[in-house]
């Protein structure tokens, strides 16, 4: 039979005969053709013989219902988890209250206080020799880097309490806290795999959370999340599903589940790349940067950073945006760029960043005078 077509004829009599329970060698012999020619058929049109010993017959039966219930289970086990996935990321999807004036009639001066922290890339490590700076990186000293990050929001507040009346603060994690594997080199680079990273990432930011909370006697905490660029699971970034791909974002969903308890906690970890505030009469922007198109131009990065801001503003206007990726903290005003934890590397090097240490960004709004006080956080020891 090999290389000749079957008739419509002959597979209908192929069906019957098995369809009746003829073993495959009794269908071969019957219809005068090889076992492997038609068990190669039988395949192919996903034929399979019946057995017509009763006992056998039942077992199937059994086998059959058993699968049958267990899928059924399945998919309910499915629905209920997509449920629950779903009440979880609302609660994150919630547009934050806006922070209002509270000092009208006294003459205190009044102000927020916004802290950006991102591209800490903890899992990264740098070694020595990577880099003419000789900066050097490894989760021992993403941690005593991030401590620092958190007690120097802390001072900074503090500091700025002498002459303003400071009872919110904004807090922006904005992604690419971790490196994941979206790259072959980061395999190489990296110091635990993203499962691991987040198991030592997380209880981190929690307890820097915490931290603020309870040493700064806030009235509130906005927190505000960005997932980045690295902490995903597939090869591109994706438009519109990036957060479902991204462990960032999974990690500020439990975030929002574990600070649900605390009512000075608010916490906006929507699945979109841009968050927003507003406080006082401002409105804020919040997204990684990693949708900003730079090519390491002469002209720097302000120039495609103005460009997206301008397009950005189209779709909704804001007074103040606020970016990472670039690892260069810088503030143009209306623009804050956000520096790095993992600080001067072959990346940075890559893009021709200008050398910089390691640094988050900080700065006041104050409630009649708007943006004041920015500066970065050094956290390097
Ligand atoms: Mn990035």
């Amino acid at each position: 039979m090999k290389g000749q077509e079957w008739s419509t004829k002959q597979v209908e009599r192929l069906v019957k005969l098995v369809d009746k329970g003829y073993s495959i060698p009794n269908v071969a012999a019957a219809m005068g053709l090889s076992y492997a020619a038609v068990s190669g058929k039988m395949n192919k049109l996903g034929l399979h013989i019946q057995s017509t010993d009763p006992v056998s017959r039942e077992v199937q039966k059994e086998q059959d219902a058993k699968a049958k219930r267990e899928t059924k289970d399945l998919v309910a086990e499915v629905r209920r988890l997509r449920e629950l996935v779903d009440v979880q990321s609302k609660l994150a999807a919630v547009p934050l209250p806006k922070i209002k004036r509270v000092e009208l009639g006294s003459n205190l001066r009044e102000a927020t206080a916004v802290a950006l922290l991102s591209d800490l890339h903890v899992e990264e490590k740098v070694l020595a020799g990577d880099t003419p700076i000789g900066n050097v990186y490894n989760l021992d000293i993403a941690e005593r880097r991030l401590g620092r990050a958190f007690s120097g929001i802390e001072w900074l507040v503090n500091h700025h309490r002498a002459a303003w009346k400071i009872r919110n603060l904004v807090l922006w994690f904005g992604g690419d806290m971790m490196s994941g594997q979206i790259h072959e080199e980061n395999l190489e680079t990296s110091d635990g795999t993203p499962i691991e990273t987040l198991l030592w990432l997380y209880p981190r930011l929690l307890s820097g959370v915490n931290q603020l909370l309870t040493g700064l006697d806030l009235a509130s905490l906005h927190l505000i999340c960005s997932f980045g660029n690295h902490g995903r699971d597939t090869k591109t970034c994706r438009f519109a599903k990036g957060a479902g791909h991204s462990y960032e974002w999974g990690m500020y969903q439990r975030l929002a589940q574990d600070l649900k308890g605390d009512s000075r906690v608010k916490v906006l970890a929507d699945p979109s790349e841009h968050q927003y505030a507003q406080v006082y009469d401002w409105d804020l922007h919040f997204h990684h940067g990693h949708r900003i198109n730079y090519g390491g131009g002469v002209g720097g990065i302000m120039i495609p950073i103005n460009k997206a801001v301008a397009q950005w503003d189209k779709v909704r206007h804001c007074d103040f945006h606020h970016f990472g990726h670039f690892h260069q903290y810088f503030d143009h005003g209306n623009v804050v760029g956000n520096g790095s934890g993992i600080g001067y590397n072959s990346y940075a090097m890559g893009i021709k960043a200008s050398p910089e240490p390691p640094q988050q960004a900080f700065y006041l709004l104050d409630s009649k005078r708007a943006k004041c006080c920015s500066s970065p956080i050094w956290v390097q020891e």
